[in-house]
């Protein structure tokens, strides 16, 4: 029986954690891809919601546990409220979260064309739309939690050419304000056999090694892809400088909620939680884009295995 793979994330024993079941307000059809943070004690999961007539919108869950979630009811994002841009947003899914100083900021994709979408809260009741800050084609750029050299900086992820040409690498760019971007430059290319079809980054979490960079990496062959999740390691003064690229992945599609649900072979995440004084790593990841698995593993081991590749 599975898990069959060694891998540095283990998967809590209550996984699937969230699902379609466990959203009480009305059929649902996934509860998946979550943004997440600490907000004081509780562990905040931004759920991506998708109901039963097709429509999505953010949902936020809470725990003192990190294990058992309240969701609250109402939506916390919806479509954005800009006349010219509400038409292209038709998906509100896949949030990342960055905390900056006190305020958090939030960037999701809108549907189809994936243009990124910048807001802040302070409370996780109300969320302030900002601006555009990606133009299609570059699906969900992932925010540095504290500036570098006077610059605000994020990871982008374009997609460069239609499949088999490069759909999706990763790339940097920084900012002055968090509104205009520049000095865009690549960082890392799909590789190796589990991430050699596409890649895509979270929000970078600081070690003492580097900056921890968990990203998604999807494999193709003939019949199917697979997500699955890895981690590399960016210089903390260059953060566009890859010192650490662990070879393998920190977590593969191994278990029925991973490989059956509405896209099969789905393990997906918008980003984990760090807590240094523990050495522990919580990833709440999308699970075959239908319900949300939990995994855990230590900073220290995959910072080293990130830097011993
Ligand atoms: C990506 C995004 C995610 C999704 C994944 C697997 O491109 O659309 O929302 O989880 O594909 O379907």
């Amino acid at each position: 029986m599975p898990p069959y793979y060694n891998t540095l994330l283990k998967r809590h024993a209550n996984n699937p954690i969230i699902t379609p079941a466990d959203f009480p307000y009305g059929p649902a059809d996934a509860v998946f891809n979550c943004g997440q943070t600490m907000y004081g004690n509780q562990t905040v999961l931004l759920l991506a919601v998708v109901r039963a007539d097709a429509r999505a919108a953010v949902h936020v869950a809470t725990s003192t546990d990190g294990v058992n979630f309240d969701i609250r009811e109402e939506p916390f994002m919806t479509t954005v409220d800009d006349e010219l841009l509400a038409r292209f947003d038709r998906w509100v899914i896949d949030t990342r979260v960055t905390k900056i100083d006190d305020t958090y900021y939030i960037v999701r994709p809108t549907g189809g064309t994936a243009n990124a979408l910048l807001y802040r809260t302070n409370d996780f009741q109300t969320c302030e739309f900002m601006d555009c800050i990606a133009l299609a084609h570059n699906r969900v750029p992932c925010l540095f939690p504290e500036k570098i050299d006077d610059y605000y900086w994020k990871l982008d992820r374009p997609s460069i050419g239609k499949p088999p040409d490069n759909p999706g690498s990763i790339w940097i760019s920084r900012s002055p304000d968090l509104i205009h971007w520049g000095h865009f430059r690549p960082v890392l290319d799909p590789f190796g056999a589990w991430a050699g079809f596409k890649i895509g980054p979270t929000p970078p979490i600081r070690t003492d090694a580097g900056w921890l960079e968990i990203i998604h990496g999807v494999n193709k062959n003939c019949s199917t892809t697979r997500y699955s999740v890895g981690a590399i390691l960016l210089d903390l003064k260059q953060p566009g400088k890859i010192i650490g690229h662990m070879k393998n992945y920190l977590l593969t599609p191994e278990m029925d909620y991973e490989h059956c649900g509405r896209v099969p072979d789905v393990i997906f995440t918008c980003g984990a939680i760090a807590d240094h004084n523990q050495d522990r790593l919580r990833m709440y990841y999308g699970a075959a884009d239908t319900c949300i698995g939990l995994a855990e593993g230590k900073i220290s081991e995959i910072v080293d295995a990130c830097l011993c590749a």
